[in-house]
């Protein structure tokens, strides 16, 4: 069977002193570059919002940095603006291994909706397109590293697990916001999904 590794979000503004800073986001790189040519594919996904994304706090007037709100298609946390479409932070973190990627596929550009999985939007039915890309290229077995444990790679892994993945996860390649437990819940509900945890 072969591998693909998929790289979740690894970008500046996802790492210290980026606009939502990951605690040791950047701590991962390395090892996720080293473990780039174990695998028969890599993929990197980009967060990849327009300024004034409706899941920025900003864009609901009075609404908190990290509150929720109610969109139609259900609870949204409201971030701090971040990775806008060809901004700085938006940009990979400058030492992974970018080059290494076959495909890199972006998430969050619908304005209306929020990303968290490489697979599908937060309404959880429009489809990215990389279900159809991994199956037609014979890729079954996924293993997830990257930013942020507890959201996108979260909502990834179970995802690719629900569809018929192997899906894995490498906790230590991972790091998380944790807001009011998010990390431990997401842990819980990736074991129960069926991913498994692999070091
Ligand atoms: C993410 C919050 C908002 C993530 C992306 O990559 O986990 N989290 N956008
Ligand atoms: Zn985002």
């Amino acid at each position: 069977m072969s591998d693909a590794l998929i790289i979740i979000d690894i970008q500046k503004d996802f790492c210290p002193g980026g606009a939502l800073a990951v605690p040791e986001g950047d701590l991962i790189v390395a090892g996720v570059n080293e473990l780039m040519p174990e695998y028969d594919a890599v993929i990197l996904t980009q967060d990849w919002h327009p300024a004034g994304h409706s899941s920025f706090a900003s864009a609901h007037p009075g609404a908190e940095v990290m509150s929720l709100t109610e969109m139609p298609y259900g609870p949204q946390v409201l971030w701090p603006d971040h990775c806008i479409q060809g901004s700085d932070g938006a940009h990979f973190h400058p030492d992974l291994a970018v080059d290494r990627a076959d495909l890199i596929i972006r998430k969050g550009y619908n304005p209306a909706i929020d990303s968290y999985s490489a697979f599908f939007e937060n309404d959880r039915t429009t489809p990215t397109g990389l279900e159809g890309y991994l199956r037609t290229r014979g890729f079954m077995r996924l293993t997830f590293v990257g930013l942020a444990t507890d959201f996108c790679v979260n909502f990834s892994a179970v995802d690719a697990a629900h569809l018929g993945f192997e899906a894995i996860l490498r906790p230590d390649l991972c790091r998380g916001i944790n807001i009011e437990g998010s990390l431990a819940t997401a842990m819980e509900g990736m074991a129960q999904a069926g991913v498994s945890f692999a070091a």
